[in-house]
């Protein structure tokens, strides 16, 4: 119902309807997307009457989609265009107003109109446009067949546990568990790879074709299944024994290389390792005994490498040492920065975003809006921000215990100057200094201007370190071990700001910083109370990146954190 929802507000754009209406439709898909209540079984029985950002409008059209499964109005508005329309929105830097006038002069109304209209020129000559506008619109195309057939990790979550849920209740089957790159909390990733333990495998594999979720069967046979996902996603689904179950368990989870590393390892010890078992290669050697995955590793004389682990970096030599690190769990987070609200360009108030962090069992919640220079973002001036640090501290009071930690989202200028004066910072609780405009600065001016803006005493942590967006944007160019020993010597905390589009910074890096003793806050930038659930895949971006419990500033209790930021930099 939100999708199509959303897909209205998109529509009525195009058609250059009033803003009020489309922002409405925007709104209710929030609002629908955040509800905790059945929101279908509520249209159902006309009870979604008094919900806040849903207006009689969009109620009866939600009943009408809650009851009938369809939507005549959305029918017959997408018949004015061509479903390739909904393409052009993906495309990075291609708001609806271009879009529009592409489309009303250009009649491009496809991703190949697009194509053309660009190659040929005609786009540079639109008014408003330009050559830069058509050469950026092209690389946002090009980035976009780059991605085409990966999917964000943080994004699919729901989905997978929807189809673990409903194999479980399959009678024929006896162990369920979805493998590959999801289980090792890839940040993106290319396809599903389901597992289940039964007899009949012919007969779940097909019944695995019929989920709803699936949209087209692209093989079923006797022990797999392939299909394609409404969504666009491919899955396999593996049929084994149980008996073979651990193995196809830790063949499928990956990574490849990872796989190969502990093939040979197990081929030292005399065995061969597959998705079938590990086999003795003489009679000499003892079949051992395997239940479950860990038994595998420990066979091996490993330690259990957490699934989040396996990428041959290093996990396999740590196992065999027992030196694995024990890595932090969500119910370690204590409490997290960096989120927004309607001072700037959050979506819900600073009561709305407390009451979520109260509710997801936080002690405390950091408020860092935008700054001035965002004002795309409806970035605080002084002044307003000074007033919100006020109406902060007055909230707080009311809250019985629970600590809101007043900040800030400084920009870092071009220079690495931060937007506000220090007399200012200095007032605040804590400072998350990000970079927002990039400017065409290179790798070394990019690292120089972050580096100066960490060495500011006020600037607690250093949000999303490369502005990358997964599957949309690139990283601009920063040199990160540069960025991790100037974290290190300012004890700077760096963020992993875990918005799906972002977990920022990557992984990759995580254990070199921790190893130059760099905290890491795992930060939701949440700009609605839903995002605000966003930790729990930032917590697996952590763990991937080897981090322990005590690596993470938002372990700590809400006393320890007031010490830590009362601390002088310098000191903590
Ligand atoms: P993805 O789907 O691109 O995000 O990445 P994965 O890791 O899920 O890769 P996928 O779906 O091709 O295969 C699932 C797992 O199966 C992979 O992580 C390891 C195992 N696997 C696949 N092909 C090979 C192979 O040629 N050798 C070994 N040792 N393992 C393989
Ligand atoms: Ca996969
Ligand atoms: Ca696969
Ligand atoms: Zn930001």
């Amino acid at each position: 119902m939100a999708e199509v929802l959303v897909k209205i507000a998109l529509l009525l754009e195009l058609k250059g309807e009033n803003p009020f209406k489309v922002r409405a439709y925007r709104q209710g898909a929030e609002v629908v997307l955040s509800m905790e209540e059945d929101v279908v079984e509520l249209a159902k029985n006309d009870e979604l009457k008094g919900i806040k950002g849903i207006g009689e409008a969009l109620r009866e059209k939600l009943g009408e989609m809650a009851k009938t499964g369809g939507l005549e109005f959305y029918e017959k508005l997408k018949q004015e265009f061509p479903e390739t329309v909904f393409d052009l929105f993906e495309i990075q830097g291609l708001g609806p107003k271009k879009i529009k006038a592409m489309y009303d002069t250009l009649g491009v109304d496809s991703l190949e109109t697009l194509k053309v209209a660009c190659e040929e020129g005609q786009v540079a000559g639109l008014p408003g446009f330009g050559e830069k506008t058509q050469v950026k619109i092209l690389e946002g195309m090009a980035a976009n067949e780059k991605f085409a057939d990966r999917f964000l990790y943080a994004r699919i979550g729901n989905l997978v546990e929807g189809i673990l849920e409903t194999l479980r209740l399959h009678p024929e089957i006896s162990q369920v568990a979805v493998a590959g790159s999801y289980r090792r909390a890839k940040e993106t990733v290319g396809d599903l790879d389901f597992l289940v333990a039964t007899k009949e495998g012919a007969l779940v594999c097909e019944d695995f074709t019929t989920l709803p979720q699936v949209d087209a069967v692209i093989a079923c046979g006797d022990t797999k299944a392939s299909v394609r996902l409404k969504n666009g996603i491919y899955c396999d689904l593996r049929a084994v024994k149980n008996a073979e179950f651990p193995f196809a368990l830790q063949y499928f989870s990956g990574s490849k290389e990872h796989n190969v590393a502990l093939r040979s390892l197990a081929l030292k010890a005399g065995w061969s390792l597959n998705e079938y078992g590990l086999n003795p290669v003489d009679e000499k050697t003892e079949r051992p005994e395997v239940h479950e995955e860990k038994d595998i590793y420990r066979a091996l004389g490993l330690q259990f490498i957490e699934p989040e682990l396996r990428e041959n970096r290093g996990e396999i030599e740590a196992a065999a040492e027992n030196k694995l690190p024990r890595l932090v769990e969500l119910m370690n987070l204590r409490g997290t920065f960096h989120n927004h609200t309607t001072e700037s360009d959050g979506r819900d108030t600073l009561e709305g975003m407390v009451e979520e962090a109260m509710e997801l069992g936080l002690q405390y919640l950091g408020i860092s809006d935008h700054s001035k220079s965002s004002a795309y973002a409806g970035g605080l001036n002084e002044e307003r921000l000074l007033k919100q640090v006020e109406t902060i501290h007055a909230l707080e009071k009311t809250l019985g215990g629970f600590r809101i930690f007043a900040g800030n989202e400084v920009d870092i200028l071009m220079d690495g100057s931060l937007d506000f004066e220090d007399e200012i910072l200095e007032q605040l609780d804590f400072v998350v200094a990000s970079v927002h405009n990039f400017g065409k600065l290179d790798e070394a001016a990019m690292t120089e201007r972050i580096c100066r803006a960490m060495e500011n005493e006020h600037v607690t942590m250093l949000g999303h370190v490369t502005g990358r967006l997964l599957l949309k944007r690139d990283a601009y160019a920063v040199d990160h071990a540069k960025i991790i020993d100037c974290a290190a010597a300012t004890r700077t905390v760096i963020e992993l700001n875990c918005s799906p589009m972002r977990m920022d910074m990557d992984w990759r890096w995580w254990k070199r910083a921790r190893d130059k003793g760099v905290l890491c806050s795992i930060n939701p930038d949440a700009h609605s109370r839903a995002q605000l659930h966003n930790i729990r895949q930032g917590v697996a971006q952590a763990r991937k990146g080897w981090l322990r419990r005590e690596d993470v500033l938002n372990t700590r209790s809400a006393k320890e954190i007031e010490a830590f930021l009362m601390m002088p930099k310098g000191e903590r």
